[in-house]
């Protein structure tokens, strides 16, 4: 059984998970709406992706016996702009949520909770690749700038084809 404070504390990362897949998913659709297909998929697939973190924690915490509290999600806010504002926030979304990830970390350490400490390092490890995939795409969008995104759409049809085809 692990403390009611990390209970707490994974609760609201269960927050913040469903949260990035709200705001991959708002993305998802506005790059639908500029006609960047290719775009749109990859964010549904991050989204998606956020969902299963968000639900292997819940399973981590009925696992030890503690309440899935499910706190109320807020409308997701992002520069829509452009796309390369909207991959920007992606990059300061995904380091935020690697600091809330470290910070919990902590608190495990803190509560000796070893169980708890070791479940988070699947996240530790996940949010290195998420920055560096981030950052990588947010490279690719600015070398390419708005005219070529149609031709980095190519990139990344291969980029989420290659993605799809390992998992
Ligand atoms: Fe859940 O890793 Fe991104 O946000």
């Amino acid at each position: 059984m692990i403390s009611q404070k990390m209970a707490d504390a994974i609760n609201v990362q269960i927050k913040e998970e469903f949260y990035s897949a709200y705001l991959y998913l708002a993305m998802a659709y506005k790059s639908e709406e500029l006609g960047l297909k290719v775009f749109a998929e990859w964010f549904q697939h991050q989204e998606a992706e956020e969902r299963m973190h968000a639900t292997k924690m819940a399973q981590y915490l009925l696992d030890q016996g503690a309440e899935v509290t499910l706190l109320q999600l807020d409308q997701p806010k992002y520069d829509k702009s452009s796309i390369s504002a909207m991959i920007d926030e992606t990059v300061k979304h995904e380091k935020f949520i690697t600091n809330c990830i470290s910070d919990l970390v902590n608190l495990a350490r803190d509560e000796k909770d070893n169980a708890t400490f070791n479940f988070l390092q699947w996240y530790v490890e996940e949010q290195v690749e998420e920055v560096a995939s981030v950052s990588e795409l947010q490279d690719l969008v600015k070398l390419a700038g708005p005219d070529q995104l149609l031709i980095l759409e190519e990139r990344l049809r291969q980029l989420v084809a290659a993605r799809n085809s390992a998992e």
